[in-house]
């Protein structure tokens, strides 16, 4: 028998990376599709998938839309991606975060137990619900301490996970992945405004780039290597949480030395501090533990940050030739 997912969020950057193993896998693949004018199909279209998903309308605000997405679908497992998931934007929308990253959590969990509660459910937290860490290297255990209105939002789509497990005995998994990137990432991101401000002052195209704060440290994977850990999570017999991450920690500073590098070039001569990109309150770093994940679910990450850095400046080197 075929198996059905849905994924919401399908057009950010992890959706077409979850979509695209699901589908070599042999799923039937629904994305749930908030239409909003712009090409969002980009990334699908990326990685050749775009033709291979059906894509449904839907809203996370709009609970009858994910009644629907759940009808049509038949979903055996659902991956709720969709958010409102720049830091940066939390503050100056902390309402439509607080509803679209935070209480839709609700509308997606009812969907799934009003349609079919024997779907497999993943909720997308986040390892900024660490935020003020509270234990030098952050694993399930560690209390949490957000730092940002999304990290808020989070945490309660976080806990309101483990209450519908326990509530209804739901197979609901909770990944508490730690950033991830590709060049799939979007331009406002910091790992992605840099390669591809790389990318354009070595083609003559930029003269500087503007940063905040390149002394805050993030334990950065591939996001190819961390869906896999979203879909293993969906296998077990027993519904669980997970710290997802590389066990290595790197300055935002580090990480241009690194892209700029790659093309010879010395990140000194480019950078800016700019206090603009400065947040209200800052996560200064982050450091996941993986060990349960390598243990319960024989996942590690594979791909070292100078090839995931190196692959996005690639990615955009080509893509501002093109431009
Ligand atoms: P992303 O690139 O920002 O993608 C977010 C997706 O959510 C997009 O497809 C977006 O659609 C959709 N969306 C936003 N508002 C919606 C709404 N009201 N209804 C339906 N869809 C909506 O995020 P990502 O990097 O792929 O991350 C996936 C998930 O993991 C997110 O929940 C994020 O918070 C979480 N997470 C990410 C990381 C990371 O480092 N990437 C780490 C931990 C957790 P449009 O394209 O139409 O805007
Ligand atoms: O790339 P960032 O915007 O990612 P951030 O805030 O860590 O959040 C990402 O990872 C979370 C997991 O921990 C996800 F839940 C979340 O959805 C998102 O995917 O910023 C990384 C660091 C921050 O300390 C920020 O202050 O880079 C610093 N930074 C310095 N200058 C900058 C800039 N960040 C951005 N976006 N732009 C800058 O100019």
């Amino acid at each position: 028998m075929t198996k059905s997912a849905l994924i919401t969020g399908i057009t950010g950057q992890d959706g077409p990376y979850l979509a695209k193993l699901l589908l070599q896998k042999g799923y039937a693949v629904h994305g749930l599709i908030a239409r909003r004018g712009t090409d969002t199909l980009w990334r699908l279209r990326e990685l050749g998938i775009e033709n291979d998903v059906t894509l449904i309308n839907g809203d996370l605000l709009d609970l009858s839309s994910l009644i629907r997405a759940m009808q049509l679908s038949k979903a055996d497992e659902v991956y709720n991606l969709a958010a409102q998931s720049f830091v940066a934007t939390s503050w100056e929308q902390p309402i439509l975060t607080a509803q679209v990253t935070g209480t839709s959590v609700a509308n997606v969990l009812e969907a799934v137990r009003i349609v079919n509660p024997q779907a497999h459910f993943y909720q997308a937290s986040t390892s900024e619900m660490f935020g003020l860490i509270q234990a030098e290297q952050q694993d399930e255990t560690t209390p949490f301490y957000p730092r940002s209105p999304y990290g808020v939002a989070k945490l309660y789509g976080h806990w309101l996970t483990i209450n519908y497990r326990e509530s209804f005995q739901l197979h609901a998994s909770s990944g508490i992945l730690f950033n991830h990137e590709s060049p799939l990432r979007g331009i406002e991101f910091v790992t992605r405004k840099v390669t591809d401000a790389v990318a354009r002052i070595k083609q003559g195209k930029q003269k500087e780039l503007r940063l905040g704060n390149v002394d805050s440290k993030r334990d950065w994977g591939f996001a190819g290597d961390y869906v896999q850990a979203m879909w293993l999570m969906l296998q077990q017999e027993t519904p669980d949480d997970y710290v997802i991450a590389t066990g290595r920690t790197t300055t935002v500073r580090d990480m241009c030395e690194i892209a700029f590098r790659h093309v010879g070039l010395n990140y000194q001569d480019y950078l800016v501090i700019d206090p603009k990109f400065y947040r209200p309150a800052e996560v200064d770093v982050l450091l996941g533990n993986p060990a349960k994940a390598k243990q319960k679910l024989g996942w590690e990450a594979s791909t070292t940050l100078e090839e995931l850095i190196t692959m996005m400046v690639d990615a955009d080197m080509r893509r501002v030739e093109k431009a």
